[in-house]
């Protein structure tokens, strides 16, 4: 199916921006990493840990270092605006991009901190819209045994709760595809696989948008 899926991206004559977004250890990054091999796409995560910006925002993660909820959501905005003109010109240039995490995490964290949505869409208005964004959801009971649950800042039940309340909301606003996170690694891959080969029989894809244009 991925050749297909491949065949099809080169008619559109640009590469295709998926973005992963959902819970704490729901498998975005397994399902990234797998999905850009697939794809033969290029992968970016955010936040990106490896720029200076990056550095600051994950010594922020770990509990090292106190911002203001405003000043953290700004930095990961900025650190996403570091990679905007590399994704706008890969797309161009036709390579695919898998984004692990994006613009829905930062507004997804930071309303559950008690801001504004619209305040929190501000700074990422402009970002290149995702042509399809995939939500991977579970209780947040079962994702909290999975991996090193509890290392970050953010890593408890109660908040989490309030972070997958407003990915609920999003879904709706944005149209993500849903995805079951307790299935298995390759069950997910293969609806993933699916859902993109369905959307490009459709020409909803051929133009690229921006995101939350309207919000300025
Ligand atoms: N954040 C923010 O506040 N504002 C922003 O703008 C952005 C982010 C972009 C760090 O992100 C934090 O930054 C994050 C949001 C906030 N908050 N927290 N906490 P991160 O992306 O760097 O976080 P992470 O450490 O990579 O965790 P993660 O992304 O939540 O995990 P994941 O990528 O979703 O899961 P995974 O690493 O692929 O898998 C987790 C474990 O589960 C691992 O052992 C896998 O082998 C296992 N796994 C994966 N899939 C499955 C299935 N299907 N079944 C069973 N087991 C599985
Ligand atoms: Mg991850």
């Amino acid at each position: 199916m991925e050749i297909i899926i491949q065949q099809t991206i080169k008619k559109m004559n640009r590469g295709l921006f998926i973005a992963l977004e959902g819970l704490d250890k729901s498998g975005k990054s397994t399902q990234a990493k797998l999905l850009s091999q697939k794809l033969n796409a290029q992968k970016v995560s955010f936040p990106d840990r490896t720029t200076q910006l990056g550095v600051i925002i994950s010594d922020y993660l770990r509990g090292n270092k106190n911002m203001s909820d405003e000043v953290i959501h700004l930095l990961f905005s900025a650190n996403r605006w570091e990679q905007h003109t590399s994704i706008f010109n890969q797309l161009q240039n036709g390579t695919n991009i898998v984004s692990d995490r994006y613009a829905f995490s930062g507004v997804a964290f930071s309303a559950a901190k008690g801001l504004p949505i619209e305040w929190c869409k501000a700074p990422d208005a402009g970002l290149i819209q995702p042509d399809i964004t995939f939500y991977l959801t579970a209780p947040i009971e079962e994702l909290c045994k999975r991996g090193d649950y509890g290392r970050e800042i953010y890593e408890n039940s109660s908040f989490q709760h309030r972070v997958g309340s407003f990915f609920d909301i999003l879904a709706l606003q944005e149209n993500f595809y849903k995805i079951d996170a307790l299935k298995s690694i390759d069950e997910i891959q293969a609806e993933i696989l699916n859902h993109i080969s369905e959307k490009l029989k459709n020409n909803s894809l051929l133009q690229q948008k921006k995101l939350w244009k309207q919000v300025l």
